[in-house]
């Protein structure tokens, strides 16, 4: 069978001097590609090809793909542990020993002065899973802190909340196979084609194939938005209303699934109760949608033979976040659009192993998806790690978000970040540094030492990365994927395991628990304790997972024994009736109502500003701001800006502008573009001492997770462009 556009012109890269090719995942976003990592005699990697075997990306990548050889020789790389007594110091050069010594004695120092929780550990959704649970292992065996969470907060938290919430468990039921069936798509605050290119590719190719309809719901014209069938350019955090509209229009017409319902679901008459004071005509008013259009869309999506929606911050990242995310499975539960091919609600997860760091960090819990309030789940875990079960908590402690608010307030004085940036990604950058400052010790893991965090630590360890490190990764679709260290990290750079296990030696002196060397040997550990659980592993081990580029959990030992092929796997979760992980075994249906509570453009600020991402960066830009092939599209800060605003304001294309909000300054070039409506501005969030010096970054209730994408700005016109040029410029201020 041909995939994809057979008559495009394919990209040609230039020939090179490729002695071996090895095969390795993607270590950027969460669509999991596997890339073939063209070396040279030497062992330099010279090269980048999507592997054609892989049944995720069958041979493409996108841009970031294709440039990632060049991340291992990147500027900026840590090589060396780096140690100093106070904040604006020099560092000076330590030992692997000094170091990790350090950090295990400021951590016990500051534990005994101010109590076990008033050391933060918070991690980050790019580390492998062997990595995760050996950290999860470390900090809920040994360290004993409490507060103890990762970036993920920042971005999957709403969907792990909304999935808890309707399910009774994380974990995204659909697959992208779900493309090859649904009879209608609806995608809810997602920039597929920007952020995730190869599922964007995958779901394309579907359409074209077989024409489904596509609604996209963002307030942009997004890449997306401009090849929907229906773009519906919601007014920011209003995702709630609608889909309460909609549910309004499915109840009122009976187009549900009454069977399904019956069989498989919980709280019918609460949620038809709260949906009935929600007319189409009510929601228009708070959307901005047209009555008829939220009808129209009700009824297609209830009617198609199979719907499927999915998601990404856009839902995520809002004071609705869960409840976003709740709307959403209530949907497709209604409809009946749950473990069946092409009817799902599938979150596409962001980071490339935020999925692992869910099953397996635990940050919020214990690992495979075990919780700490449950006195069953403490016990097996105690038992199994050889501790007492009184060592943990029964209820997890801050999240990642605020954890930050209890430094400012000085309730947590030591800090170790691992592979997360929070001064370029967290709201409200001033606050941040204010908290930063509270702090007596703080020790950065990065792979990079220009990353704007190290400017508050007391000691850098370098990290290794990518295909320097050896484990695997779960992708949006349960995929699990392997990744090989092909070449050796520089200098004195350490794999994130590694650093982990020399530490927990220095804790387990006793050797009460042991830690395995090897990734291969922890996987092994994971897959005995996933046994009987949602996300059983216990089928899988590194060999398997390199001979089928990736399997998809569950896939058990029984059904490997019984010789079932592993691609058949867990292609999706909750195909057998009433099999949702609530203790009654059915799926919960959860009314939800709605309150006005964002930061809103008035007067003095009378902008939305929107943050989000673009194709060609990641995050911080710590890689993609040094690979020539990714920066150039986009080396400094700019807004899109509707045309007619600019008009108004007298702002050129190409200008520079001054944006304030209540929170802070940044200067940005303007960029005059349709695609964001006259009363908004998006910002990317790529640049250091942009977006987050002027976001708010208001929490969700449930989830803890900023709203990133709703707060009002001003634009000033300023006078002297050459200034402001130098101002935007971005510089890495260490
Ligand atoms: N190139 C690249 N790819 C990435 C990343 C990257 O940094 N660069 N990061 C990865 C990560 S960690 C993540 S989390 C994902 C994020 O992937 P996406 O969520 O797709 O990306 P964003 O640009 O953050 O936001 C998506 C859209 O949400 C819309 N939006 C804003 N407010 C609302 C609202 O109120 N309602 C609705 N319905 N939509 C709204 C925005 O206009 C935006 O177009 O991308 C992953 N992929
Ligand atoms: N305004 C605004 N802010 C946002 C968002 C938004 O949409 N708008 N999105 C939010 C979201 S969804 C996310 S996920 C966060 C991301 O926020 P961050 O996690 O802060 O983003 P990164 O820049 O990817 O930071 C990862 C850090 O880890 C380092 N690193 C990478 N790989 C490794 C490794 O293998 N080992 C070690 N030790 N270090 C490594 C990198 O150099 C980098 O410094 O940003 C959030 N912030
Ligand atoms: S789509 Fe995501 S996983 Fe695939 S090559 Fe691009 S960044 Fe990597
Ligand atoms: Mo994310």
């Amino acid at each position: 069978m041909l995939f994809g556009r057979t008559k495009k012109n394919p990209v040609s890269l230039p020939q090179k001097d490729v002695a071996r090719w090895e095969t390795v995942t993607c270590g950027y976003c969460s669509t999991g590609c596997s890339i073939d990592v063209g070396l040279d005699a030497q062992g330099r990697a010279i090269s980048c090809r999507g592997n054609a075997e892989a049944d995720v990306n069958r041979g493409k990548l996108c841009l970031k793909g294709i440039f990632e050889f060049e991340l291992f020789e990147t500027a900026g790389r840590g090589t060396q542990v780096l140690r100093r007594d106070h904040i604006g110091e020099d560092f000076t050069p330590a030992s692997w020993d000094e170091g990790l010594d350090l950090l295990h004695d400021e951590i016990r120092r500051i534990q005994k002065k101010h109590g076990r929780d008033s050391f933060a550990i918070i991690s980050t959704g790019q580390m492998l899973t062997e990595e995760f649970y050996t950290l999860g292992k470390l900090t809920r065996g040994l360290i004993h802190t409490n507060n103890y969470d990762g970036n993920t907060t920042l971005c999957m938290a709403s969907a792990v909340s909304g999935y808890k919430r309707s399910f009774g468990s994380d974990g995204p039921p659909g697959c992208y196979d779900d493309f090859e069936h649904t009879g209608y798509l609806i995608a809810w605050g997602s920039n597929l084609p920007e952020q995730h290119p190869i599922i964007y590719w995958r779901m394309k190719d579907a359409r074209e194939r077989r024409g489904f309809p596509l609604v996209a719901v963002d307030p942009r014209v997004t890449m997306l938005a401009q090849e929907a069938d229906l773009h519906l350019p919601i007014r920011p955090g209003t995702d709630v209303p609608l889909m309460n509209a909609m549910m309004h229009v499915i109840f009122a017409e009976k187009l549900e699934d009454a069977e399904y319902i019956a069989a498989n679901c919980s709280g019918l008459d609460e949620l038809k109760e709260e949906v009935a004071k929600w007319t189409p005509d009510r929601a228009s008013q708070i959307t901005g949608i047209h009555p008829d259009t939220i009808v129209s869309v009700a009824r297609a999506f209830a009617r198609a033979r199979a719907a499927m929606q999915i998601w990404t911050m856009g839902i995520n990242q809002s004071t609705h976040g869960s409840d976003g995310v709740t709307g959403i499975n209530t949907l497709a539960l209604i409809t009946g659009n749950i473990g069946r091919k092409g009817g799902t609600s599938l979150s596409i997860t962001g980071q490339c192993n935020a999925m692992g760091t869910r099953e397996w960090s635990s940050c919020s819990g214990l690992p495979n998806f075990r919780y700490l309030e449950n006195d069953a789940d403490r016990a097996e875990i105690a038992r199994f790690w050889g501790v007492e079960e009184d060592i943990f908590p029964c209820s997890r402690g801050l999240t990642q978000t605020d954890i930050y608010k209890a430094m400012e307030a000085g309730e947590i004085k030591g800090l170790w970040l691992i592979a997360t940036n929070p001064l370029t990604s967290l709201p409200n950058t001033a606050q941040v540094r204010r908290a930063m400052e509270q702090l007596e010790f703080c020790c950065v893991q990065d792979c990079y030492v220009d990353a704007e965090s190290v400017q508050y630590a007391h000691l850098y360890l370098p990290g290794a990365t990518w295909a320097e490190k050896d484990g695997v990764m779960t992708n949006t679709e349960r995929r699990i994927n392997r990744v090989r260290p092909i070449v050796a990290p520089p200098g004195e750079a350490r794999p994130d395991l590694w650093i982990f296990n020399r530490l927990a030696e220095r804790f387990n002196r006793d050797g009460t628990m042991t830690f395995p060397e090897k990734a291969g040997d922890i996987f092994k550990e994971m897959a005995k304790i996933s046994h009987g659980r949602l996300a059983d592993i216990s089928g899988m081990d590194h060999a398997l997972l390199e001979e089928h580029k990736g399997v998809q959990w569950p896939y058990t030992k029984e059904q490997r024994e019984a010789g079932e092929e592993p691609r058949k796997g867990g292609v999706r979760l909750y195909e057998k009736p009433a099999s949702f992980m609530h203790a009654d075994g059915r799926a919960r249906l959860i009314p939800l109502p709605w309150e006005d509570n964002n930061e809103r453009p008035d007067a003095d600020y009378p902008f939305w500003l929107n943050t989000g991402r673009l194709i060609e960066h990641w995050h911080g830009r710590t890689k993609t701001g040094k690979i020539a092939g990714n920066n150039k599209f986009s080396p400094i800060p700019f807004i899109e800006i509707n045309p007619d605003a600019a008009r108004d304001l007298g702002i050129a294309h190409g200008e520079y502008v001054r944006l304030v909000s209540r929170r802070g300054d940044a200067v940005v070039m303007a960029m005059p573009t349709g695609r964001v409506p006259p009363d908004m501005v998006f910002l990317p969030f790529h640049f250091h001492n942009a977006a987050n010096r002027l976001t708010l970054g208001l929490l969700d209730p449930h989830s803890r997770q900023p709203a990133y994408k709703q707060q009002a700005v001003r634009i000033e016109k300023i006078a002297d462009q050459q200034q402001a040029a130098k101002l935007s410029l971005n510089r890495r201020t260490f």
